[in-house]
Parts: C-alpha cells; sequence; structure tokens
C-alpha cells in the first residue's frame, strides 16, 4: 500500500543569519553533493528541485535584542512565497536549511496556502523566546514565538515583517525531543498548556506512542495538513555532531526516524524543514555521520520504509 510515489518539492535556504556560526549556510549544497535529489529520485519519488532561495537584506531594520532582523525579514519573505509555490504544485515541501529561523517562512507559507496545519516542532529547543526573553538575540529560538497567535501581544512592530502574522494556534503545535530549554520558554509552554514532550516523557512512554499522543493533542480529528520541522540538534550529539547547538540525551537515529515514518503513515504530510547541520563543524567523520543521519530522517518523510518495498506490479522473481 505504502508506495513511495510521493510528490516533493524541494528548496535549499542557505541562511545562517538567525544565529552567530558560520557553515550552516552550506547546508543546502552539502546535501546536493551527497546526492540528496537523486537518492529521493531513485525511492520513487516526483522531485522537482526548486534551487535555492535568494534575497537581497533589508538595510536598517533594528529591533532590540534581534540580530539580523534585515536578513530574517527578507529571506523570509522569499521562503514563504517558495513554499506557497510547491505546496500549491500538490507537492509535499521540502526545505533544507540553514538556521532554525527558515521555518519562520516555511510555516508561514503553509499556512497561507493551506489553511490551518498541525506542527511537530522536533528539537532540543522550545525556539520560542520572544526579542523580550531571548538570552542571545539570535532569531533561530525565536521562530515559534512568532509562529505562535497566542504569543502576539508580546511583540514589538517588526519592521520588515508585515507579511509574517502569528498564523497557528498553540492548540495546534506539538514539541518532541525537548532537553535545553530556557526559564521563559518554560513559563510559556506551562501557562499556555503547550503539547511538550521532552527526552524523559520518550524514556517513559516511547518514541511511537510520544509521536502518536503529539498528533492526537495537535489534530485530534485528523484532518490538517501535517508540517515536520525537524532540527537536528533533536538528535543526540553523537549521532548529529555536526550542529552548531549540539546537546546530548537527544534522540537516537532510529527514534528520528521513527517520528518521520508516523508522520508519513498520517497520509497528511505536507512540509518537512530539516535545519541545522553545519557542515563546517566538527572533523570530516563528524559531518559525514550528521549528513547521513539527516539523509535517513528525509528519506523517512519521504516515504521510504525500512521494512523495505518488492518492485512495483510484480508477483514472482525472474526466472
Ligand atoms: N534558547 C537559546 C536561544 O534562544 C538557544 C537556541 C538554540 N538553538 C537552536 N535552536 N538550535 O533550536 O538563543
Ligand atoms: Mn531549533
Ligand atoms: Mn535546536
Amino acid at each position: 500500500l505504502r508506495r513511495s510515489h510521493s510528490k516533493i518539492g524541494v528548496i535549499g535556504v542557505p541562511f545562517d543569519k538567525g544565529q552567530l556560526k558560520g557553515g550552516v549556510g552550506s547546508g543546502p549544497e552539502a546535501f546536493r553533493n551527497l546526492g540528496l535529489i537523486e537518492e529521493l529520485q531513485g525511492l520513487g519519488c516526483d522531485v522537482k528541485d526548486f534551487g535555492d532561495v535568494t534575497y537581497e537584506q533589508i538595510e536598517g531594520l533594528i529591533v532590540k535584542n534581534m540580530t539580523a532582523l534585515g536578513h530574517i525579514a527578507a529571506c523570509q519573505k522569499e521562503v514563504s512565497d517558495s513554499v506557497i509555490r510547491i505546496i500549491n504544485e500538490g507537492r509535499m515541501c521540502l526545505t533544507i536549511g540553514g538556521d532554525h529561523s527558515c521555518s519562520i517562512g516555511t510555516i508561514d507559507g503553509h499556512v497561507k496556502a493551506k489553511g490551518n496545519i498541525a506542527l511537530l516542532w522536533v528539537d532540543a529547543h522550545a525556539d520560542l523566546n520572544t526579542n523580550a526573553t531571548s538570552p542571545t538575540g539570535n532569531v533561530h529560538g525565536m521562530p515559534v514565538a512568532l509562529l505562535a497567535k497566542e504569543l502576539s501581544d508580546y511583540w514589538p512592530y517588526l519592521p520588515g515583517m508585515d507579511w509574517q502574522q502569528p498564523r497557528l494556534s498553540i492548540r495546534n503545535i506539538a514539541y518532541i525531543g525537548l532537553r535545553d530549554i530556557d526559564s521563559y520558554e518554560r513559563l510559556v509552554i506551562d501557562k499556555f498548556a503547550i503539547t511538550a514532550f521532552g527526552m524523559e516523557d520518550i524514556e517513559r512512554y516511547g518514541i511511537i506512542e510520544v509521536t502518536n499522543m503529539a498528533l492526537r493533542r495537535i489534530d485530534p480529528n485528523n484532518n490538517l495538513p501535517l508540517h515536520v520541522s525537524f532540527d537536528i540538534d533533536s538528535l543526540d550529539a553523537l549521532e548529529a555532531p555536526s550542529t552548531g547547538t549540539p546537546v546530548r540525551g537527544g534522540l537516537t537515529l532510529r527514534e528520528g526516524i521513527q517520528v518521520m515514518e508516523e508522520s508519513y503513515r498520517t497520509q497528511r504530510l505536507s512540509a518537512v524543514d530539516l535545519v541545522e547541520v553545519n557542515p563546517g563543524l566538527g572533523s570530516p567523520t563528524d559531518v559525514k555521520i550528521t549528513l547521513e543521519a539527516a539523509k535517513h530522517i528525509i528519506r523517512a518523510a519521504s516515504g521510504h520504509s525500512r521494512r523495505g518495498q518488492s518492485p512495483e506490479n510484480v508477483l514472482d522473481l525472474p526466472q
């Protein structure tokens, strides 16, 4: 039944201005060099590569404790527009980052194209800071707070971001993999009762149960398009070392794959972000391990089954 004939549109977002480390912008190039597109085609997917997003930064956008807003605002508008185009072509949109500020654009575009959606945020971090709570001013730690309707009153006016409104209700957002949460992020999770499964929940219930509990909470009627925003640092630092803010004690690759397999099983997986792979960090082996891990996650999102798949329209082996 589950053949991997997904229709997929891929965009690269070579963007690193949501945090301070260079290198994460070369994520798309590294995945292309690894043959990602060809590999997905080899799985039987109908893949269209929409190339890398380009933008021209807006000068002079200054907001307190929000680094590089002129880059974020300009780039994420382009990302949003690309996602709308891909989804409107009837393709699942696969976005290769780039740092996690890319999801400001991908989720905005997804909601604009589809209306309400359900969002799984798979991450060691909650990325739920406003510019008033962020300990760093790095926007990759803020996307969920920018997207959530319930937090709109906690933001100042953001010049350049008029295209972006908080369009998602917290009821439709769930976290998986949390283990490095700032104190105000904890406050927001508790205040708004956000569905948040940390590593301790995965220990207790197992990853399949956790994923399905999360999906039931954010989409109780099983009818919303699903967006999975996968930060590679959700995986344990040993499984994915080449990332800007690695945290030990995380998901195994097997658990990450399982999250994606369960997401694909809904038949409503409509957009996937794979972000925060930084090919500039660590040894060549670290980079290879991280890229390979990410590729397994992407394969699962594209419908690849670890059970394997017999050839199409064939009932017997050749003599
Ligand atoms: N919470 C911290 C901040 O706001 C760290 C953000 C971490 N980086 C990420 N996001 N990779 O998932 O700056
Ligand atoms: Mn993140
Ligand atoms: Mn993270």
